[in-house]
């Protein structure tokens, strides 16, 4: 089982599309574990951008993702990391494959909508920057078994 941390960014937040989004990954058969809606502060947002400090759109980024609140969330299941990056889709619109969110509803790379978590390693340390241990819930659900 892997946990991945998901996103949905200012822009998704601003055109309603956090229950668009939600309802993918539910319908995939991942399991919600947490999320919130917060502001992001400065700081938050330079340690989860840490490794594009230095690049061109770092300041732009950071700008953007404080700009407004975001939906954080959790999600759990198999290869959860790789599955949500498929449903999202490529970075660029323009190269994501038809039905991926960033496809469907993104024009601009710097307006994707929502974060995915790229690796495992990555997907823990993000979920420690946004989320307490105490904020995740731990339940069984029961249709788990036929997916
Ligand atoms: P994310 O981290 O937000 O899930 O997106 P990603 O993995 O698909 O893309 P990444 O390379 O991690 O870049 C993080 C975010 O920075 C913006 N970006 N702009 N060339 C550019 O102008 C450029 N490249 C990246 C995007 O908003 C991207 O989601
Ligand atoms: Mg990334």
């Amino acid at each position: 089982m892997e946990r991945t941390y998901l996103m949905v960014k200012p822009d998704g937040v601003q055109r309603g599309l956090i229950g668009e989004i939600v309802s993918r990954f539910e319908r995939k058969g991942l399991k919600l574990v947490g999320a919130k809606l917060m502001n992001v502060s400065l700081e938050r947002a330079e340690k989860h951008y840490a490794e594009h400090k230095g690049k061109d759109f770092y300041d732009r980024l950071l700008d953007f993702i404080t700009a407004g609140p975001v939906f954080a969330m959790v999600w759990e299941g198999d290869q959860a990391v790789g599955l949500c990056r498929a449903l999202i889709g490529k970075t660029n619109a323009l190269e994501a494959a038809p039905g991926t969110i960033r496809s469907d509803f993104a024009i601009h790379t710097n307006f994707n909508l929502i974060h995915g978590s790229d690796s495992h390693d990555n997907a823990e340390r993000e979920i420690g920057i946004f989320f307490t241990e105490e904020e995740l819930v731990s339940y069984d659900k029961a249709i788990q078994v036929w997916i």
